[in-house]
C-alpha cells in the first residue's frame, strides 16, 4: 500500500468522527451488523487493504467462485493508466473462458434455484404482473438465443435493444450473452434521432423491439420511433436486416401495428418455435459484452465497452456486499436496463448472485405516488435500489398529506370533545343512546378514514379501542334485548354506562395518539403502506442532498434501513465508493468510502493527489475489474476523454470532497462547479442549501457571468405544491443558503421553476437551464429528449416574475 493510502486510512478514525460529529453519524443497528457480510470498519479495512496490496489475489479468490470453461492466465490483471506510457490498456482476468448467461442462470439452476423465482414482473397497471423461475427464465433466454443464431448472429456481432422494461429485455440481454454477441441497449425513451444515430455507430444486425408500451396513462407507440430511427439509418447507409418485435398487446394490437414486410417479425410467431435449451458460447473474459451509450458534454454520444469476466466478477461482487445482499432478499431496483444501473445492478449483478428481482414496466407515481411502496408491500421488497429524483419527487407528494394532518387533528379535537361529553353521561342521557352512538361512531370512521384503516388498526391504542368499543356494544345489545326501548333500561344502567364510559376513554388515549400517528401521516402516500419488509435502501445517479436522505432514512425506512448511496458511473461498470451496510456509521448525503480495489484520489487543477480534508478532482488509481476498456471504434476518444486531464488516472469528471473523517462527498460534475469571487462552489451544495428550505421541492443551480464576481448563481427553484412565489419567500430561501453555506454563495437570481427540464432517466438538463439562465433562448438546442418538453417554455415565462 502507498503512503497516501496508508494515511487516508489513518485518517478515518471512527472513534474520533462520533465524538465530534455526533448529529451527522447515523449508527448502524447492533442487529444489522452482526448479521451483515461485512460487520465492522475493522472488517473492511482488513479486506480493503488486501485488495489494494494484492489486487490479483483479491480478486482471484473472488472470481473462483464463479464457473469458468478454462481458468485465466498470468497475469490475472494488465494495464496501463498512464498516457504517457503509451496506450491506455485495462485487461482482466484474459485467458480465462467463460459465459456471463451461464454464470447468471445455469450454474444456479445446477445450485438448486431452478424453481426460484427470478423475475417478478410488475405491469404498468396494478394487477396486471407475471413471473419467471430460474428454470423458465433460461428456456426463454435460449429460445431468443436460437432464433438469433437461426438468423444469422454469431459472436462479436451487434445486437440492439430497443425495449421497455418488460421481461424480454433482460431476456434478450441474456440471450446475446449466451452466444456471444454484443447487445446494446437503447433506453426506449431516445428518439429516433438518437436511435439511428446509435444504429449508425454500432451497425447492428437486428433491432429487437416491441410495437407499444403503457408507461403510466400513456401509450408510446415504439415501432413508430423504430420505423423512423431504421428508415433515417438506412439513408446513412446502416441497413438493418431484422426488426424483431414483440407484441405487448395490453398497449396495441397486432393489427394496429404498422409493418415492414420482410424485415419485420413477430417475436411471439417465430421464437417459442425454437428449443428451450441452447449450448453456450464460451467466450474469454476480454471479449466484449456490451455497449451502451452515454452522452458527452458535446458532439456524438460515446460507445462505452465492457467485457465480459471483469464485469461479471465486479457487478456480482459490488452487489453482495453494497446491499447486503442474502438469499432471502427481494430485490427492486427501479432503474431501466436502458442505463448502466439497469445492466449491472437489475439485470446481472443481482442474477449472478441468484436473487429474485422485481422489474417494474410502469410509472413509480402511477396511478398515485403510493405505488412504489404498493410494490414493496406486494413482493416483500427488502432491499429498494432508487434514484434522488424519485426520492424529491415522492418527498413532494406527501404535501397534500399535510392539510389532512389539519384536518385529522381538527376532527380528533372535536371528537375528543364529543366523546367526552358522552363519557360524562350528559349528552347519552339528553339524546338517547342511538344518536350518541351514531356520533361516537362517525367521530370513529372519520379517524379511520383519514389514517386508512390499516394505520389505525396499526396502533395499539386503535386496537384496544375496537376492542372496549365492541364489549360496549355487546352490552347494548344485551340491554336492548331486554328492554327494546334504551331510555327504560334503568336496571342495567349502570353496567351500561360505565362499559361505555370506559370505551370512551380508551378512545380519548387513541386520540392522543393521534397527534404522533397524524405526523406520520404527513407522509401518508408512504406510511399508509406497511414497508415492513425493507431492510436495505440505495440510491443512485446524482448526489442526494442530506434532506432527501434523512426522508429517504426516516420516512420509507422508518429509521431501520442503512441507504446504500452508491457512487459510480456507465464507465465503472459498478460501484465505486459506496457504503457497506452495517460496516460503519454513515452520513446523510455522503457515499462514504471506497469499494474493494478502488482508489479513488482528489488531486487539484494540476493534478497533484491531495491529502486529508479536501476537495477537487475524483480520480481513481490503477484499474478494476469492472472498468471500461474502450470507447466503441474511438480508442483515442476514450484516452484523451479519460485519461489525459490528469496523467496516470482515470478522471472521472466529478468534484469531490473528502472529510476529516476520509468520508467522501460528490459535489457533482466539475462542469456544474461554480466559481464566485474565487470561490468555487458545487451546485450540488447549494441545491442541497436550497431543499432544505421547507417549502423548497427541489432546486437547480448553474452558474451565469457576472460582472463583479465573475460567475454568478442562478437558481432554479421548485416549491412545494400550492405555496404562493413570494418576495419574502425568495428572501427566505436566499437566507437558508447563506446560513448553510456562507454569504459568498447566496444566489444572484431565484427563478421560479414551476418544473425542471429533466431527461427521461431523470437527470436535470443544466445545458438548457445555462441557456434560459443567459437568455440564450436561441441556443437552447434539442429538447425534445426531455421528459416533459412543455416545461422549458413555462420556465421562459416565469424568468422575469
Ligand atoms: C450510475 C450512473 C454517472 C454520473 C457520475 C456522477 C453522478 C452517480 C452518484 C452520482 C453522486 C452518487 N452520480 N451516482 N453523484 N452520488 N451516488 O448514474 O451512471 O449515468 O453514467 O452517471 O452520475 O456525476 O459521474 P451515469
Amino acid at each position: 500500500m502507498s503512503m497516501s493510502m496508508d494515511s487516508k486510512l489513518n485518517a478515518v478514525v471512527l472513534g474520533e468522527a462520533l465524538a465530534s460529529d455526533a448529529d451527522d453519524l447515523i449508527v448502524p443497528t447492533q442487529d444489522f451488523s452482526t448479521h451483515a457480510h461485512v460487520p465492522s470498519f475493522d472488517n473492511y479495512l482488513e479486506l480493503y487493504k488486501w485488495s489494494i496490496e494484492d489486487p490479483a489475489g483479491f480478486w482471484s479468490n473472488i472470481a473462483s467462485q464463479f464457473y469458468w470453461k478454462q481458468k485465466w492466465g498470468q497475469p490475472v490483471y494488465s494495464e496501463n493508466l498512464d498516457i504517457q506510457k503509451g496506450r491506455i490498456n485495462i485487461e482482466w482476468f484474459k485467458g480465462g473462458i467463460t459465459n456471463i448467461c451461464y454464470n447468471c442462470l445455469d450454474t444456479n439452476i445446477a445450485a438448486g434455484n431452478a424453481e426460484k423465482i427470478a423475475i417478478y414482473w410488475e405491469g404498468n397497471e396494478p394487477g396486471v404482473d407475471a413471473t419467471l423461475t430460474y428454470q423458465q427464465l433460461l428456456h426463454r433466454v435460449c429460445q431468443l438465443a436460437n432464433y438469433l443464431k437461426d438468423i444469422g448472429i454469431r459472436k462479436g456481432d451487434a445486437v440492439l435493444i430497443y425495449l421497455p422494461m418488460l421481461m424480454e429485455l433482460p431476456i434478450a440481454m441474456l440471450a446475446c450473452a449466451r452466444i456471444g454477441a454484443v447487445h446494446s441497449v437503447v433506453f426506449a425513451g431516445f428518439s429516433s434521432e438518437s436511435l439511428s444515430q446509435r444504429i449508425m455507430d454500432c451497425k447492428p444486425k437486428v433491432v429487437i423491439t416491441c410495437n407499444a408500451v403503457r408507461r403510466g396513462p400513456k401509450t408510446i407507440n415504439l415501432k413508430d420511433i423504430v420505423d423512423m430511427a431504421l428508415a433515417e439509418s438506412a439513408q446513412g447507409g446502416t441497413v438493418v436486416d431484422v426488426c424483431l418485435t414483440y407484441e405487448n398487446d395490453s398497449a396495441l394490437k397486432k393489427e394496429s401495428t404498422k409493418w415492414v414486410e420482410g424485415r419485420d417479425t413477430w417475436w411471439q410467431d417465430v421464437v417459442p418455435k425454437y428449443p428451450a435449451t441452447c449450448d453456450v458460447e464460451w467466450v474469454d473474459a476480454e471479449d466484449p459484452l456490451f455497449l451502451l451509450y452515454t452522452s458527452g458534454s458535446t458532439g456524438k454520444p460515446k460507445g462505452v465497452l465492457h467485457t465480459t469476466g471483469g464485469y461479471m466478477v465486479y457487478t456480482a461482487t459490488t452487489f453482495k456486499y453494497a446491499f447486503d445482499y442474502k438469499p432471502s432478499d427481494i430485490y427492486w431496483c427501479t432503474a431501466d436496463c436502458g442505463w448502466i444501473t439497469g445492466h449491472s445492478y437489475v439485470t446481472y449483478g443481482p442474477l449472478l448472485n441468484g436473487a429474485s428481482v422485481v422489474v417494474f414496466e410502469g410509472a413509480p407515481n402511477y396511478p398515485n405516488p403510493g405505488r412504489c411502496w404498493d410494490i414493496v408491500d406486494k413482493y416483500e421488497v427488502s432491499i429498494f435500489y432508487t434514484a434522488p429524483t424519485l426520492v424529491r419527487s415522492l418527498m413532494r407528494e406527501g404535501d397534500e398529506a399535510r392539510i389532512s394532518y389539519t384536518v385529522t387533528l381538527l376532527i380528533a379535537v372535536l371528537k375528543h370533545l364529543l366523546l367526552s361529553a358522552i363519557g360524562s353521561g350528559k349528552f347519552w342521557k339528553k339524546k338517547g343512546g342511538n344518536f350518541s352512538q351514531l356520533i361516537y361512531f362517525s367521530g370513529k370512521a372519520s379517524i379511520l378514514l383519514q389514517f386508512g384503516i390499516e394505520e389505525a388498526l396499526e396502533g395499539t391504542y386503535s386496537l384496544l379501542c375496537i376492542l372496549m368499543e365492541s364489549w360496549g356494544n355487546l352490552e347494548r345489545n344485551r340491554s336492548e334485548a331486554r328492554g327494546m326501548n334504551a331510555d327504560r333500561i334503568l336496571p342495567n344502567e349502570t353496567t351500561h354506562d360505565t362499559s361505555f364510559k370506559f370505551a370512551a376513554m380508551c378512545v380519548d388515549s387513541f386520540n392522543y395518539s393521534c397527534e404522533p400517528l397524524a405526523k406520520k401521516a404527513v407522509k401518508m402516500h408512504v406510511t399508509r403502506y406497511s414497508r415492513k419488509s425493507l431492510r436495505v435502501l440505495g440510491s443512485v445517479g446524482e448526489p442526494i442532498n442530506p434532506s432527501a436522505w434523512r426522508w429517504f432514512y426516516n420516512f420509507v425506512g422508518d429509521t431501520r434501513c442503512p441507504i446504500s448511496d452508491t457512487w459510480w458511473q456507465t464507465e465503472t461498470g459498478g460501484f465505486m465508493i459506496t457504503p457497506l451496510p452495517g460496516a460503519w456509521p454513515q452520513k446523510p448525503g455522503s457515499a462514504t468510502f471506497p469499494f474493494f480495489g478502488v482508489q479513488p484520489v482528489i488531486v487539484d487543477e494540476k493534478g497533484v493527489e491531495l491529502e486529508g480534508a479536501c476537495s477537487g478532482y475524483l480520480c481513481i488509481k490503477s484499474s478494476w475489474p469492472g472498468a471500461f476498456r474502450t470507447l466503441y471504434g474511438d480508442h483515442e476518444r476514450y484516452e484523451t476523454t479519460y485519461f489525459s486531464a490528469f496523467p496516470g488516472y482515470y478522471f472521472s469528471g466529478d468534484g469531490c470532497s473528502r472529510d476529516k473523517d476520509g468520508y467522501h462527498w460528490l459535489t457533482g460534475r466539475v462542469d456544474d462547479v461554480i466559481n464566485v469571487s474565487g470561490h468555487r462552489i458545487g451546485t450540488a451544495e447549494v441545491e442541497s442549501a436550497l431543499v432544505s428550505h421547507p417549502q423548497c421541492a427541489e432546486a437547480a443551480v448553474v452558474g451565469v457571468e457576472h460582472e463583479v464576481k465573475g460567475q454568478g448563481i442562478y437558481a432554479f427553484v421548485t416549491l412545494v405544491e400550492g405555496v404562493p412565489y413570494s418576495d419574502d419567500l425568495r428572501k427566505s430561501l436566499v437566507l437558508a443558503v447563506r446560513n448553510q453555506i456562507g454569504a459568498f454563495a447566496a444566489p444572484d437570481k431565484i427563478h421560479w421553476a414551476p418544473g425542471l427540464p429533466k431527461t427521461r432517466s431523470g437527470k436535470i438538463m443544466r445545458r438548457i437551464l445555462r441557456k434560459i439562465a443567459c437568455k440564450q433562448l436561441d441556443e437552447l438546442g434539442d429538447t425534445s429528449t426531455l421528459a416533459d418538453p412543455g416545461v422549458v417554455g413555462q420556465l421562459i415565462a416565469l424568468a422575469d416574475s
